[in-house]
C-alpha cells in the first residue's frame, strides 16, 4: 500500500518513505476551495486544447494542458506548496545548488480510458548515469481518485514485481484519494494513469521538480510571456528556472544573484 501521511506529520517520515517505496500520499494538503478554483481556470483549456495531445501514450481518451502556469492564477499555490518545497528540498538539493520546475501537465481521463503504459519519467534524461534522484513527480488529485476511475497506479519499490508479471499487473497499487491530495514519486517509479472504468471523468495535475542543472522538460522560457512571467512572485519565478544555477550556469548580465557569489 503506498503510505498515506497528513499534512501535519514530519517532512522526515514522508521523505524516508518516499525514498524507501517510491512514492507516497499526503491527504487532504489543500482545500475543496482551491481545487475548485484551479479547475475553473482549467476547464476552458481541457476543452479547447485538450484532445490535441492524444496519441498511444498519453491515451484516446484522456485530455492534457501543458504550460499550465499560464492558464491559471490558482496554480502557483500548488506549485509552491510549502510541504513539497521542503519534501523537494529533501530529495533534490544535495544534488543541485537550486532545483526548478520540470513539467506542467494537467490531465483528464475520460470514462472508458484504458490503463496508460508502465512508465519511469526521469526517462527523459540518461538517469542510469547518476546514483541518485534526478526528479520528483508531485500528482495533485483534482477529483476523488477511486478504484475505479482511474487513479495513478504504482509499482512500490519496497514491493517487488511478483516473476512473471509484466505491463499494467505489475502496477501493485493505486494511489486512491480524496481530492486535495498528492501522490509524490520518485523520478525512477514505474507507474501510470489508470484505467477510468467509471461515468464520470478524473482530473489531475502533474508537476515536476528536477535538478537546476538539467533541461527542463518543458520550455517555460517559451511557454510563458515575459508581461505573464512579471506578474509571478519571486518565489514562482525562480522555481520556474528563472535563476542562474550557481555562479556559471544560466547566467546573465543583470542577474540579481551576481554579487551573492562574489561575496
Ligand atoms: O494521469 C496519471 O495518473 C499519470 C500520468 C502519467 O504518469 C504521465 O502521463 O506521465
Amino acid at each position: 500500500m503506498i503510505t498515506q501521511f497528513l499534512a501535519s506529520d514530519s517532512i522526515e517520515s514522508m521523505t524516508l518513505a518516499l525514498l524507501k517505496d517510491g512514492a507516497v500520499i499526503i491527504k487532504q494538503l489543500v482545500g475543496d476551495e482551491v481545487i475548485e478554483r484551479f479547475n475553473d481556470d482549467l476547464r476552458a483549456e481541457f476543452d479547447r486544447q485538450g484532445h490535441l495531445f492524444q496519441g498511444d501514450f498519453n491515451g484516446y481518451k484522456t485530455r492534457r494542458v501543458g504550460a499550465v502556469t499560464k492558464f491559471s492564477k490558482e496554480f502557483p499555490s500548488l506549485l509552491a506548496h510549502p510541504t513539497i518545497l521542503e519534501i523537494a528540498d529533501a530529495i533534490l538539493k544535495p544534488h543541485c545548488e537550486v532545483y526548478q520546475v520540470g513539467s506542467t501537465t494537467a490531465i483528464e481521463i475520460l470514462p472508458g480510458e484504458v490503463a496508460q503504459e508502465l512508465h519511469a519519467d526521469d526517462t527523459c534524461y540518461p538517469s542510469h548515469l547518476v546514483p541518485f534522484e534526478m526528479q520528483i513527480s508531485v500528482l495533485w488529485a483534482l477529483d476523488d481518485f477511486t478504484e475505479d476511475n482511474g487513479a495513478t497506479c504504482v509499482v512500490l519499490k519496497s514491493d517487488p514485481e511478483p516473476s512473471g508479471t509484466s505491463g499494467a499487473a505489475a502496477a501493485n497499487q493505486k494511489a486512491v484519494m480524496p481530492k486535495g491530495s498528492v501522490v509524490i514519486y520518485l523520478g525512477s517509479t514505474i507507474h501510470g494513469g489508470g484505467a477510468n472504468n467509471s461515468d464520470q471523468p478524473r482530473k489531475a495535475l502533474v508537476n515536476t521538480y528536477c535538478l537546476g542543472w538539467l533541461r527542463q522538460e518543458e520550455n517555460q522560457y517559451l511557454c510563458l510571456d515575459p508581461k505573464e512571467v512579471a506578474q509571478l512572485s519571486d518565489e514562482v519565478r525562480r522555481l520556474l528556472g528563472y535563476q542562474a544555477h550557481g555562479p556559471y550556469l544560466g547566467v546573465w548580465p543583470d542577474d540579481p544573484d551576481e554579487l551573492w557569489y562574489q561575496t
